[in-house]
């Protein structure tokens, strides 16, 4: 009888553990194995001193990108896999797009920021799930979020990086 009390407490300090480091995601539905459900989206995060600067637009030849490995999703849950392959911190805000918006083409203020209202979640934590600090360089951030049939712009909103190019449309179906 201890020892079965003693296996669970071990058993429930384990769980407890790995919800701290962020590898168990309580904050989804529909994820009762803990990882990544739904359809999954694998983003790259980059900047110059990243290995290589690819995927900046033809609009921004800047020095930063946001990388998708698909533009398209089937609606319901969407896990996000986002690794920062820079060499300073990133971040990936969803954001949902008007039917006439262009993507890139958000105004943005003296803080050289998009609104982010609307937002519909971010991956934004070093190693872990949901909203945090930024990405550090060479980690990887995940976020799960139910979205809808329609179109919206991944971005990454820390100082100046949306306008150096560090946005991505993605189509909802
Ligand atoms: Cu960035």
């Amino acid at each position: 009888m201890i020892v079965a009390v003693l296996v669970t407490a071990v058993i429930a300090l384990v769980a407890s553990a790995a919800v701290a480091g962020g590898l168990i995601d309580r904050s989804s539905s529909g994820d009762a194995s803990g990882g990544p459900s739904g359809a999954v989206v694998n983003i790259s995060l980059t900047d110059s001193g990243g290995p290589m600067g690819e995927g900046t637009g033809p609009m921004h030849p800047g020095a930063m990108g946001l990388n998708a490995d698909r533009a398209t999703v089937p609606h319901g849950a969407v896990s996000f896999l986002v690794t920062n392959a820079g060499a300073v911190k990133h971040e990936m805000v969803i954001l949902p797009m008007a039917d006439s918006q262009v993507v890139g083409t958000r105004p943005f203020g003296g803080d050289a920021k998009v609104d982010e209202a609307g937002s519909l979640g971010e991956a934004s934590r070093s190693g872990g799930v949901g909203a945090g600090e930024g990405i550090a360089p060479g980690a990887s951030s995940r976020v799960t979020v139910t979205l809808a049939p329609g179109r919206y712009e991944l971005v990454c909103n820390l100082m100046g990086h949306y306008v150096s190019g560090m946005y991505r449309q993605l189509t909802v179906t």
